[in-house]
């Protein structure tokens, strides 16, 4: 499939036809899901987080739209890493990257995983370091020393481009540290952000939450959170190697919203609640509004615009 040169990209030196994947998230557990994406517009096919074993996921009802975006606690329900590691020479059939997405429930089950795809033929490995559903299981991504611990043995373990997949930070020192750690290791490239974890909608008539797992406390997903994804992509393009390339994830649902994250910074970004809700034409639509707006702008590619948000 041709598309226009304006919106090729690259993450980790891998290059992308176009600016917009799917994200680690919805519709892209089983193989049949995989490969209507490898049939779409999306620049690469980016797998559902895999653990070491199949998981059906959380009880139901477990997700649940809402007026700008959706709340869920999937729990990571996926074919287990074995699946993927057989899906991937017929997923890079389609021509485009193959992103592995990995969320073990322990240093050694990510350990396991990350050297099993390293003898793969997968074209980039992004470890999932902000899940938010999985009751008894805090986010790596919030404590700052396990996420040292984890890269020092993950790193060492691949030359292929490795990822981690960053939950939303809120404060500036925050940024700061983690930053800091991450300049120390050769990875590849963050996506940032996954969903606001542990929020909780309430339903007046039913006087109940939305969701069932974790009590009601699920991740907050779509328009909601742009604003977050874009702070987030920003203060760490302020604030990484140049190197560390950026996959700018939250509320992308339009061509003016992937515009947007190029500015603040993203090499390329992925969709997820708007894959959800619309299907998987939404990345030839994203592609062809982010490229329409390029054109009337009057810029010749995508990489002009990347990081060059302007200051006042
Ligand atoms: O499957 C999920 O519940 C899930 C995962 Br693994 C994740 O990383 N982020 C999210 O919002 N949901």
């Amino acid at each position: 499939m041709t598309r226009p040169t304006t919106l090729q990209s690259s993450i980790g030196q891998v290059t992308l036809d176009s600016y917009v994947m799917n994200a680690s998230g919805p519709r892209c557990s089983s193989a049949e899901e995989l490969h209507l994406i490898g049939r779409s517009n999306a620049a690469a096919i980016v797998t559902k987080s895999c653990t070491i074993l199949p998981r059906e996921g959380n009880a139901e009802p477990r997700y649940r739209d809402l007026e700008l975006g959706a709340i869920q606690s999937m729990g990571l329900p996926n074919l287990g890493y074995n699946a993927y590691l057989d899906l991937v020479p017929e997923l890079l059939e389609h021509n485009k990257p193959v992103v592995v997405s990995i969320s073990g429930l322990s240093l050694a089950d990510n350990e396991t995983m990350v050297k099993a795809f390293d003898g793969s033929d997968a074209s980039l490995l992004e470890v999932n370091f902000s899940c938010p559903n999985i009751a008894g299981k805090p986010q790596t991504a919030y404590d700052f020393e396990q996420v040292e611990n984890s890269l020092t043995r993950l790193c060492s373990l691949t030359d292929k481009p490795l990822g981690i997949k960053l939950a939303p930070y809120f404060d500036m020192s925050h940024f700061d540290s983690m930053a800091e750690i991450l300049n120390r290791f050769p990875i590849a490239f963050i996506s940032t952000i996954n969903s606001i974890g542990n929020t909780l909608i309430i339903d007046p008539q039913t006087e109940r939450a939305v969701i069932k797992p974790k009590g009601g406390f699920g991740g907050l997903c779509g328009q909601y959170v742009k604003p977050i994804g874009l702070a987030n992509v920003h203060a760490f393009r302020q604030r990484l190697r140049d190197d560390i390339d950026i996959v700018g994830v939250g509320g992308i649902y339009n061509g003016t919203d992937a515009f947007e994250y190029a500015l603040a910074g993203a090499s390329a970004v992925q969709v997820a609640t708007s894959f959800q809700q619309q299907g998987e034409g939404c990345f030839q639509r994203i592609n062809d509004e982010l490229a329409a707006l390029l054109e009337a702008k009057g810029y010749a590619s995508i990489k002009e615009v990347i990081g060059q948000l302007k200051a006042f």
